[in-house]
């Protein structure tokens, strides 16, 4: 087990004078929030490095050798890049999280924990974007189906819960309830959902509040751009 060495995410070093193994690269209102989260929810010490994506910093060369995508969220460990949300949950799920937000490959409960982490961006994602944009796409061809069997296929997960594998909360909760946390803000959860519930108790979190209080300072240090 590691020591908890943790600190202010902000500080060069933790308390043990050392420098953290893991840089996030984050900007505030943005995907990247929940790698924040997943921090916070794991514990682990890290680097913050913030930065406003007006300032296209992800689109230069220098990022882009890190994360050829050019986006946020970037999480940079011993020095080995890692982006996507879902890839970035499982590596530090499987490096740094207490087995039980993580279920390891000899758990019976990996399986599930895979299918959600994964199924995130495979089909909650591109439902969105189907919603927001209409797409007219055969149910078949789509990966995801449709909008509406994803949505229904999640609320069926999560009910009875209280979580996507019962009683075991994981960091797989944390991808898909940001997922929905952000999909309510923008009409894309219906109100009677289970779903609803669902992401509120995922935000009741201690995690989650400590995200969002940096969140919220970093969002005051990068206003959002003036129109
Ligand atoms: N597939 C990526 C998506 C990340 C993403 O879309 N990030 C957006 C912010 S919400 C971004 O960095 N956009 C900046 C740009 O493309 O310049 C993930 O799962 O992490």
């Amino acid at each position: 087990m590691k020591a908890d060495t943790r600190t202010d995410p902000m500080a060069d070093t933790n308390s043990e004078g050392q420098t953290p193994d893991i840089t996030l690269y984050y900007a505030p209102r943005t995907r990247a929030f929940v790698a924040l989260w997943l921090l916070e929810e794991i514990g682990v010490p890290y680097t913050l490095d913030a930065f406003d994506l007006y300032t296209g910093r992800q689109r230069g060369e220098a990022y882009r050798t890190l994360n050829p995508m050019g986006k946020v969220p970037l999480v940079v460990d011993r020095g080995r890049p890692v982006s996507e949300t879902g890839a970035i949950a499982l590596h530090l799920g499987d490096r740094y999280g207490a087995a039980d937000l993580a279920p390891g490959i000899e758990d019976d409960d990996r399986a599930a924990f895979l299918r959600w982490l994964f199924f995130a961006g495979n089909a909650i994602e591109p439902a969105y974007f189907q919603k927001v944009f209409d797409w007219q796409i055969d149910e078949g061809t789509a990966s995801w189906g449709s909008y509406t069997r994803t949505m229904e296929v999640l609320a069926a997960a999560v009910t009875p819960g209280p979580w996507l594998l019962g009683e075991r909360f994981t960091l797989a909760d944390v991808v898909i309830g940001n997922y929905l946390l952000s999909g309510m803000k923008f009409g894309m959860v219906e109100a009677d959902s289970p779903l609803v519930a669902y992401a509120k108790r995922a935000s009741a979190r201690p995690a989650f509040a400590r995200a969002e209080a940096i969140e919220a300072r970093e969002s005051a240090r990068f206003p959002p751009a003036q129109a």
